[in-house]
């Protein structure tokens, strides 16, 4: 597939103005004339129920998480997790805003922060074995996200509704080979619920009930390749898909889960970055 961006030369123009806190090495293609001005980006209002974006920088282990969904800073930067491990994201004391959190493969267990601030784990949750995926939500709509995993080799999900070690309380087959988990309330009634995304054919596989079952939602979108990326991006209640491009680190979101041209597109962090999204805590912590 090709561009999701009828704006893509302004959107590169906009990066390489240097305003992306992490770019190393790239040079403004063409310099501001005196008397030019340079196009600015096409910020949208941020919702304040609005899920935004941020990524893991996996080399250096530290998460960058950005107040909009638009290219600028990321206003909160923070150290966590070990080599090898896979970022993520949710509320799990159900105080309204996400905080970060990794799962590590080699012990096969969730390490969990309440505040995005630099510091040890606040909860320890050892669930899943070896090849698992981490997905995370709130499965029971209380409010608090909680985890799971993805076992590709049984394309099963296998999710808890508490923080805790111990057996899953749903199981649920679904998706094919070589599929990504994701998970959101698709449908915006209050519960979070599993998805599928396949990086060949960039397709969104969405059930509306962690149940067994065929697709309820399946939405085109991205390009081969991208990692999917799923928020509430217009923080409207309803979670829409989204794609993040390793090669350009551009993040492309829709605010529908219906196949089109990205509503959002920003460049945020660098290639070989992993993505998150999120509703942060827009203040310092203490
Ligand atoms: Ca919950
Ligand atoms: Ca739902
Ligand atoms: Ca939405």
């Amino acid at each position: 597939m090709t561009s999701h961006f009828p704006n893509i030369s302004l959107a590169i123009l906009v990066v390489v103005s240097g305003i992306i806190p992490s770019c190393t090495s790239r040079k403004p293609e063409r310099e501001t004339l005196p008397g030019q001005t340079q196009p600015q980006p096409q910020a949208q209002p941020t919702s304040p129920k609005a899920v935004t974006i941020g990524v893991y920088k996996p080399a250096a282990s530290t998460f960058f998480l950005h107040f909009t969904n638009s290219i600028g800073f990321g206003e909160v930067v923070v150290p966590f997790g070990n080599a090898g491990d896979t970022p993520i994201a949710g509320d799990w004391d159900g105080d309204g805003f996400a905080t970060i959190g990794v799962y590590r493969p080699s012990d096969s267990t969730f390490y969990l922060r309440n505040k995005n601030s630099a510091g040890g784990a606040d909860i320890t949750v050892t669930f899943g074995k070896k090849g698992d995926l981490p997905v995370v939500g709130d499965w029971d709509g209380n409010g608090s996200v909680t985890v799971g995993v993805y076992r590709p080799e049984e394309f099963t999900f296998y999710l808890r509704n508490s923080n805790s070690s111990g057996d899953a309380d749903i199981t649920v087959p679904f998706g094919q080979k070589g599929d990504l988990p994701v998970a959101g309330d698709w449908d915006g009634n209050g519960t979070a619920t599993i998805g599928v995304f396949n990086p060949d054919t960039t397709t969104f596989s969405l059930r509306n009930s962690n149940t067994p079952g065929k697709a309820d939602i399946t939405v085109v979108f991205g390009r081969k390749g991208d990692f999917p990326i799923v928020g509430d991006w217009d923080g409207n209640g309803t979670t829409t898909v989204g794609v993040f491009s390793p090669d350009s680190a551009l993040f492309a979101l829709r605010n529908t889960n219906a196949a089109g041209n990205a509503d959002i597109g920003a460049t945020f962090g660098v290639p070989g970055d992993r993505p998150l999204a999120g509703r942060w805590v827009q203040q310092a912590s203490p």
